[in-house]
C-alpha cells in the first residue's frame, strides 16, 4: 500500500496499518527543543521528575524570546537554563546565537526524526522533512524524562505544488494563500503533507517558512519530502550524513488534495488583526507605513536576508519610516558581514537588531499608537506588537523591503527589479554560541537566580464546583490574550504568583482582581479558543485563579493540552445556540460524578448540557490535578 511521508516516519514505531481519526496515538521522539520563555518552566517541572539525562537523542535549550534584559531577571532564566542544560545533557544555544528554529534547521533537524518543541512553531523543522510539534512546555519536560508523545490521530491532506514562483513572489505567499484558503482553524485536527512537482523548485528554508506558517491554519504540523534540495542544504550545513530520502509514495491516498499553482500567485498580505485575513498586496491602495520588521522564526533566512540587501541596494529608504531587521541567526548575520551586504542594507537606511525574536514577541519596537507596521512574520494578533491599537500586516521580505522603500504598501513587482539570488554552497559554520553537554556532569550545580520561582501545586480536582462565568469571550481568542507576551511581562515566566496578575489584561484590565474577589469561577468561549502560541502559562494562571472550567464552542489543540496537563477541564457545548444564552455573572453548578453526563446547572435552574472529547488518559489526568502528578505518581509506581 503506497505510504505518505508521515505514515512512513510514525510507523516505524506504531505497526498500525491504518490510522484511524481522532484516535489517541503515542509515539518515541527523538529530539526535544527548549526555548527561554516556555523553557524555564519546563525545566522545573523536569527537575521535579528527579531523572537525571534527557531521555532522547538529542535535546537543545536555545536562548531567543527573554533578550532584553532589563533587570536582573532574563539573565538570571538564561544561567539557570545553562546550567540545568549542562546538568540534564542538553545542547544550549547562547542568546545572541539565532532564533530557536532558524538555528534548529541549520544545526540540528534531521529528516526522518520526530521532534517536540516547547513552542508553537517547532512544524518550522518540517521543511527538513522532520516529523515536529509544538507542545506545552510540560509535555516536552515529559518526553526529556522518557515519556511518549501521544496526539489525537489527524487527518492527512495533501498539498500538491505545482509550478514555479514568478519574480517577487516568494514561499510566504504560499503559506498566505494556504491561510488564505484554510482561515485560523480550517487545519485543526490535520497535518499537511507537501508534494508534487512544484516543491523541488524550493530550497529548505523558504519549504520551512511554509511550514512555520502552516502552523497559524490550527494544523497539528505540516511536513516537506526529504529530496536532493535537502540533501544540498545538509551538505551545506557540513551536515550531509544527517541526509535520508524520504518521499511519499506515488498514489498515496491523502483525505482532501489542495492543490497550488506557484505560477499564479501573488504577493499576499494578512490585513489586522488576524493571519487569515488575506488580500491581494495590490488590492490595498496608498496604505502609508511606519515601520517595518524584517524576520523572526518565519522570513529570517540567508536566502530572506539576501533578497532584502538586493532590493534595499544603492537606494534610501522612505524618510517617514523605521526599518529594523533581525537575521535569523549568527551564521545569517556572518555571511551578509563578509559578502558586504550587510552594508548594501544599512546604508539605505536600516536599523539592525539582534539575532533574536525581538519585535515578532513585543520585545522592543513596539509601534506607536495607531500606526501601521509591516512585518515579515507570521502573527498580527491585537497588541502582541506591545501596542494594543496598532495595525500590524504580514507580509513577504520582498513586499516589506519595497514598501520601505515606497513609504506605503507596495507591490513589489511593481518597482522592477532584477534580483539574482546566489547561495553559497557552503554555509558559513561555526557554533561557538552553543554549548555542547559534557560527559562527567555529576558536579555542575545549577544556577537559582531570585527570578525562578518554586512551581505552584495543583490540587485534585473537586466533584462539584460552584462559580460565576467571569468573563464571556468571542471566537479565536488566542494565547496572546489569555495571557500577553510583551517586553515586561515575559521577563515572570517564571514566576506565577506575578505573571498571574496579567491574565486578560489587555481584554479587561480589571479581570485579575475580580477573579481572586470571587475566588475563581468559568469563563466561557466561541470557537478555537486558545489559538496562536504553546505557553503553558496561559493555563496555569488560570487555574492560579481557581479557573477549573472552560466552556467553548471549540478549543486550539495545544491549548487544550495544556489545559488538561495542568488540570483544568476543557469543556465543549452539545449545542451551540448555548452559548448566546449564557452571560457574564450567570452563577453556575457543575456535577463531576459521570463523565459521561456532564450538565451545567444555573441558578436559575436551567440546564446546559456539554460535553469532552477526553480519551481516558486525559481524564486521568484532570483527575490526578494534572499531568505533573500523574507522572510522578506513575514514576512513583502508584
Ligand atoms: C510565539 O510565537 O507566540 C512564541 C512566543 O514563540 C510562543 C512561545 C511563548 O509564548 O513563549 C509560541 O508560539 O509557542
Ligand atoms: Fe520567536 Fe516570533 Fe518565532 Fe515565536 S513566532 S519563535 S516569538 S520569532
Amino acid at each position: 500500500m503506497s505510504k505518505s511521508i508521515v505514515e512512513k516516519i510514525i510507523k516505524k514505531q506504531l505497526p498500525r496499518d491504518n490510522f484511524v481519526k481522532n484516535d489517541e496515538v503515542e509515539f518515541e521522539v527523538t529530539h526535544t527543543l527548549l526555548q527561554d520563555s516556555t523553557g524555564t518552566m519546563s525545566a522545573l517541572q523536569f527537575e521535579s521528575f528527579e531523572i537525571s539525562n534527557t531521555q532522547v537523542e538529542l535535546s537543545v535549550c536555545f536562548i531567543d524570546h527573554n533578550m532584553f534584559q532589563e533587570d536582573y531577571k532574563n539573565m538570571e532564566d538564561h544561567q539557570y537554563l545553562q546550567s540545568f542544560s549542562s546538568k540534564h545533557g542538553l545542547y544550549f544555544s547562547k542568546a545572541g546565537n539565532g532564533i530557536c528554529h532558524q538555528v534548529f534547521l541549520e544545526r540540528f533537524a534531521k529528516p526522518g526524526k520526530i521532534l517536540v518543541g516547547s513552542d508553537s512553531h517547532t512544524p518550522t523543522a518540517g521543511g527538513i522533512g522532520m516529523l515536529a510539534f509544538g507542545a506545552g512546555g510540560l509535555d516536552v519536560a515529559a518526553v526529556m524524562a522518557g515519556e511518549k508523545f501521544s496526539i489525537k490521530m489527524p487527518e492527512l491532506i495533501g498539498i500538491k505544488l505545482i509550478g514555479n514562483l514568478t519574480p517577487m513572489v516568494s514561499a510566504k505567499d504560499i503559506a498566505l494563500e494556504l491561510l488564505r484558503i484554510l482561515g485560523v482553524k480550517g487545519g485543526v485536527g490535520k497535518i499537511l503533507e507537501f508534494f508534487g512537482p512544484g516543491v523541488k523548485n524550493l530550497s529548505v528554508p523558504e519549504r520551512s517558512t511554509i511550514t512555520n506558517m502552516c502552523v497559524e491554519t490550527g494544523a497539528t504540523t505540516s511536513i516537506f519530502p526529504s529530496d536532493i534540495i535537502t540533501k544540498r542544504f545538509l551538505y551545506s550545513q557540513n551536515r550531509v550524513n544527517d541526509w535520508i530520502k524520504l518521499t511519499a509514495d506515488s498514489n498515496t491516498q491523502y483525505n482532501e488534495i489542495i492543490e497550488i499553482n506557484l505560477n499564479e500567485l501573488e504577493p499576499l498580505i494578512s490585513l489586522p488583526h488576524s493571519p487569515g485575513n488575506v488580500k491581494k498586496v495590490n488590492e490595498l491602495k496608498n496604505i502609508p507605513v511606519n515601520q517595518v520588521c524584517i524576520g523572526s522564526c518565519t522570513n529570517s533566512s540567508l536566502r530572506d536576508i539576501k533578497i532584502v540587501s538586493q532590493i534595499l541596494k544603492n537606494k534610501k529608504i522612505n524618510e517617514n519610516l523605521s526599518l529594523v531587521i533581525s537575521p535569523g541567526s549568527r551564521q545569517v548575520l556572518q555571511h551578509i558581514i563578509e559578502s558586504g551586504e550587510l552594508n548594501d542594507i544599512i546604508n539605505s537606511g536600516a536599523r539592525l537588531l539582534e539575532c533574536a525574536c525581538g519585535p515578532c514577541i513585543g520585545m522592543g519596537q513596539a509601534p506607536f499608537s495607531g500606526s501601521t507596521s509591516l512585518r515579515t512574520f507570521n502573527r498580527n494578533f491585537k497588541g502582541r506588537s506591545g501596542t494594543n491599537d496598532a495595525n500590524v500586516y504580514l507580509v513577504s521580505p520582498e513586499t516589506a523591503a519595497a514598501s520601505a522603500l515606497t513609504g506605503y504598501i507596495t507591490d513589489p513587482r511593481s518597482l522592477n527589479i532584477d534580483i539574482k539570488l546566489k547561495m553559497p554552497k557552503k554555509f558559513m559554520v561555526n557554533d561557538n554560541m552553543i554549548v555542547t553537554p559534557l560527559d562527567n556532569r555529576s558536579d555542575i550545580q545549577i544556577f537559582r537566580g531570585q527570578n525562578i520561582k518554586p512551581l505552584p501545586i495543583f490540587r485534585k480536582l473537586n466533584n462539584k464546583f460552584y462559580g460565576k462565568i467571569l468573563l464571556k469571550l468571542g471566537d479565536n481568542i488566542t494565547t496572546d490574550d489569555i495571557l500577553p507576551a510583551t517586553a515586561h511581562i515575559l521577563p515572570l515566566r517564571s514566576n506565577i504568583p506575578e505573571i498571574t496578575k496579567f491574565t486578560f489584561s489587555n481584554i479587561r484590565s480589571t479581570f485579575y482582581n475580580e477573579a481572586i474577589q470571587k475566588n475563581g469561577g468559568f469563563i466561557v468561549a466561541g470557537e478555537n479558543y486558545g489559538q496562536g502560541s504553546s505557553r503553558e502559562h496561559a493555563a496555569i494562571v488560570l487555574r492560579y485563579l481557581g479557573i477549573n472550567v472552560i466552556i467553548a464552542k471549540s478549543f486550539a489543540r495545544i491549548h487544550i493540552a495544556n489545559l488538561i496537563n495542568f488540570g483544568i477541564l476543557p469543556l465543549i457545548f452539545r449545542d451551540k445556540d448555548d452559548y448566546d444564552k449564557l452571560k457574564e455573572g450567570n452563577e453556575l453548578e457543575l456535577n463531576l460524578d459521570n463523565f459521561d453526563e456532564l450538565v451545567l446547572v444555573e441558578a436559575s435552574g436551567e440546564k446546559y448540557y456539554v460535553k469532552h472529547n477526553l480519551s481516558e488518559h486525559e481524564i486521568s489526568i484532570i483527575k490526578a490535578g494534572g499531568k505533573m502528578e500523574f507522572i510522578k505518581n506513575k514514576l512513583r509506581g502508584k
